[in-house]
């Protein structure tokens, strides 16, 4: 396969490329990032061994979908938004930086991403705040696998994330109206941010991270609210103490720094019970409404981050 090339047309209309997925079998809780897969590794090789957690038997949303209805308010408010006005958005180059309380911080290239982290396909459902849902083939890794290479310090407690500030790119951070203050910015806990379902994806559907799905790099965390998946990342910070949180910080009664999926704890302005699956059917609002499960169904994984834990309080 050809070597990586920067995409230099609009992320709507970048075609298949390669994408590193690793042929490793993965082995929950182990170090992940240890099998290097390397250029040439094989588009969609199949995924021996892989958990039925990574994989939910949910019909795939369609791609369209995926791409088209979107929230990332650098690039407006409106769901068609960030598909229409991020064509002039420079996903390359691109470095993160890695620092707060590590032994090791350091500025990482994407490409040395792309390149020295073994990218797997984990089909994820994602549930918005706002009560719809989609299913997407992510490709990406463990944040963990990241974590390793910078090594935190026993201090260090939480993760934190950063957005990128480009009010010349990002027509939402120009102009007269500001929808949220910048940098959008997220954080998890370090045991949260440490378990195998949480990711830092780097494409979807076999291709490269299309602009209005957070390019080059963005978090997936299934199962919590779709805001916590910070996209367009900069910097992360390992801190001792809980890191702000942009929705949070905007509707403090609204959204709570912990997110986590679940039907029993309604949004102050609407029920969380139920979701609407986008792309499937065509009801009232187009779309076939489901059941909102526990943690976004992935309770076998990670209800035990909270037990002890008031969810009501720490919502
Ligand atoms: N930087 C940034 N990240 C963001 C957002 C945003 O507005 N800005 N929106 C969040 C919300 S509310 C959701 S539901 C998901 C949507 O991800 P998707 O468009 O890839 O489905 O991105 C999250 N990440
Ligand atoms: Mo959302």
């Amino acid at each position: 396969m050809a070597a990586y090339r920067p995409p230099s047309i609009a992320s709507s209309e970048i075609t298949p490329h390669q994408v590193y997925l690793s042929r490793r079998t993965f082995m929950a809780g182990a170090a992940a990032g240890l099998a290097l897969s390397g250029a040439g590794s094989a588009l969609a090789a199949p995924l021996v061994g892989k958990p039925t957690s990574y994989k939910v038997d949910d019909k795939l949303t369609p791609q369209k979908d995926v791409t088209t209805y979107n929230n990332f308010y650098e690039f407006g408010v409106g769901k068609a938004d960030p598909a229409q006005n991020s064509g002039e958005f420079k996903p390359r180059p691109w470095t993160i930086e890695v620092g707060g309380l590590v032994a090791k911080p350091q500025v990482i290239d994407i490409e040395t991403v792309m390149k020295e982290f073994a990218m797997e396909e984990r089909i994820y459902r994602m549930r918005c705040v706002e009560a719809w849902s989609m299913v997407i083939p992510w490709i990406g890794f463990p944040i963990s696998a990241l974590l390793d290479r910078v090594e935190p310090l026993g201090s260090a407690k939480y993760v934190a994330f950063q957005t990128v500030v480009r009010p010349e790119e990002m027509p939402g951070q120009g102009g007269f109206f500001q929808a949220l203050d910048w940098p959008y910015v997220e954080g998890l806990r370090l045991d949260e941010a440490r378990n195998p379902l949480a990711i830092l994806a780097t494409g979807l559907y076999g291709e490269t991270l299309p602009n209005q799905n957070g390019a080059p790099i963005r978090l997936v965390v299934p199962w919590k609210y779709g805001f916590k998946g910070i996209k367009s990342i900069v910097k992360i910070t390992l801190t001792e103490k809980e890191p702000p949180s942009t929705w949070n910080l905007s509707a403090p009664k609204e959204y709570g720094f912990y997110a986590n999926v679940n039907p029993l704890v309604d949004h102050p302005r609407w029920s969380q019970a139920t979701e609407r699956r986008i792309g499937e059917g065509d009801g009232l609002f187009g779309g076939r409404r489901l059941d909102t499960l526990p943690f976004n169904g992935y309770a076998d994984q990670v209800a035990s981050l909270y037990s002890g834990m008031d969810l009501k309080k720490s919502f």
